[in-house]
C-alpha cells in the first residue's frame, strides 16, 4: 500500500499536488503536513499533521504512525524570502531535506524533492542550459538547492535511497498563490489584470524566464515518481522545461483578452535574482529517460488562467474585467482535474499575501 506524506502541503505546489495524489491513490492514503496548524485545517476529516521538517524526531514519529512509503518533500523557502532570511532558508531547505533523506534511508521510503532553476548562476549558459553545466548560484536559495542536489545524489548512490528530483522553473497556477519567489510576478499579474486592470511588475519588461503551468508541473512530478527506477538516471535533479517568455510577452498575451490592461515596471531586488537565472533550459535528458512532455504553451496558459480565476471571482461574488463570453469561447485549456476535484479543492480567489498593500 502506497501511503504518502506531503510536507509543505498548503503551499503553491502542495495544494494542487495533494488533490491530484488523493484522486490517484485514495484520500486517506495521503497525509498532509503543515508547519503551523491553519484554522481551515481544523475539523478537516482527511489526515493531516503539524510538522516542522527541521524536527527529525517528529518526522520519524509520523512516518512510523502512518507507515509512510513515499514522501513529497515540498516544505521550504523560495528565492526572495530566502534572500531576506538566509539563515532560516538554509535551516529549512538543507536541514529539512537532510532529515527527510535520513528517515528515507532508515525506512526505505521513496522521496520527491523539488530543486530549481535557481541552482544556475551568472556564468551558466543562459540559453538551452544543459543538464550538466556551471552551477554558481548568487542567492542563498540557489545555494540550498545545489547543496540539496548533492545530498540527493549522495544518499541515492551511497545508501540506495530512491530519491527523485526536478529543477522546477517558475510555476503558474490559480489555486494557491506562490509565496516569496522571484517568478511570482507571472502569477500576481493575472489577479491584478482581472481585478484592477493594472499591475506594477517587479522585473523589467524584457526579463525572460523558464515557466510552467501547474497541471504540467503536477504531471511531471507524478510521471517522475511513477517511472521505473532503472529509467531514473539522474539522482541529483533533472532539468525540466515547458515554456519561456518575457514579462512583456506575458502582458501582450493577457491584453488579447483584456485590451485595457496596463502593466507598469518597477524593478526591485528580485531583478538581480532573475538576471542570474537562465532564459530557457534544455530538458532533453528528462524527455529521453522517463518520457517527459509538456502540454501548455503561453497562449493556453493565459486562456486557462484567466478563465479559471474569472470563474472563481464570480463564485466569490467579485467583479472581474473579463468579457466572459470571449474568454470562454477561446479557452482551449482545461486541466487534468475533473469538476468534482476542483470542487473539493476549495481555495478562494484571494490575492497573494501582501499583494493588496501595493495598490
Ligand atoms: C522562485 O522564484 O523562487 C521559484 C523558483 C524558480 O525556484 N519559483
Amino acid at each position: 500500500m502506497n501511503t504518502i506524506l506531503v510536507t509543505g502541503s498548503r503551499g503553491q505546489i502542495g495544494s494542487d499536488l495533494v488533490v491530484a495524489l488523493r484522486s490517484r491513490y485514495g484520500a486517506e492514503q495521503v497525509i498532509e503536513s503543515v508547519r503551523k496548524v491553519a484554522p481551515h485545517l481544523e475539523g478537516n476529516s482527511l489526515p493531516y499533521e503539524v510538522l516542522d521538517v527541521t524536527d527529525k524526531q517528529r518526522l520519524q514519529e509520523i512516518v512510523e504512525q502512518y507507515r509512510i512509503s513515499t514522501i513529497y518533500h515540498l516544505a521550504g523557502l523560495l528565492s526572495a524570502t530566502g534572500e531576506q532570511n538566509p539563515e532560516l532558508c538554509w535551516n529549512a531547505n538543507v536541514n529539512g531535506l537532510r532529515n527527510v533523506l535520513e528517515v528515507a534511508q532508515s525506512y526505505g521510503i521513496r522521496v520527491f524533492w523539488p530543486s530549481s532553476i535557481a541552482v544556475f548562476g551568472p556564468h551558466t549558459p543562459k540559453l538551452d542550459t544543459p543538464q550538466i553545466t556551471i552551477e554558481d548560484p548568487s542567492t542563498m536559495y540557489g545555494i540550498t538547492k545545489v547543496t540539496g542536489e548533492l545530498l540527493c545524489h549522495d544518499y541515492a548512490h551511497r545508501f540506495g535511497v530512491d530519491v527523485r528530483s526536478l529543477r522546477l522553473p517558475g510555476i503558474i497556477s490559480y489555486s494557491t498563490p506562490p509565496g516569496g519567489g522571484t517568478t511570482d510576478f507571472a502569477v500576481e499579474i493575472f489577479y491584478a489584470a482581472l481585478k484592477y486592470g493594472t499591475y506594477t511588475c517587479f522585473v523589467r519588461p524584457e526579463t525572460r524566464l523558464p515557466m510552467m503551468y501547474m497541471p504540467d508541473a503536477i504531471k511531471a512530478i507524478l510521471d517522475l515518481m511513477e517511472a521505473d527506477s532503472v529509467s531514473i538516471k539522474v539522482r541529483s535533479s533533472y532539468n525540466i522545461a515547458a515554456v519561456s517568455f518575457s514579462a512583456e510577452e506575458l502582458v501582450a498575451q493577457i491584453q488579447k483578452y483584456l485590451p485595457e490592461f496596463t502593466c507598469y515596471y518597477a524593478p526591485d531586488f528580485r531583478q538581480a535574482i532573475a538576471d542570474s537565472w537562465p532564459c530557457a533550459i534544455d530538458d532533453s535528458k528528462a524527455r529521453a529517460d522517463w518520457g517527459w512532455k509538456h502540454r501548455y504553451d503561453l497562449s493556453a496558459i493565459v486562456a486557462d488562467m484567466l478563465a479559471k480565476l474569472d470563474e472563481r471571482m464570480m463564485r466569490a461574488g467579485e467583479d472581474s474585467r473579463v468579457c466572459r463570453q470571449s474568454l470562454f469561447l477561446t479557452n482551449h485549456g482545461g486541466t487534468e482535474y475533473s469538476e468534482e476535484e476542483e470542487e473539493r479543492n476549495e481555495l478562494s480567489c484571494s490575492l497573494p499575501r501582501g499583494f493588496v498593500d501595493r495598490y
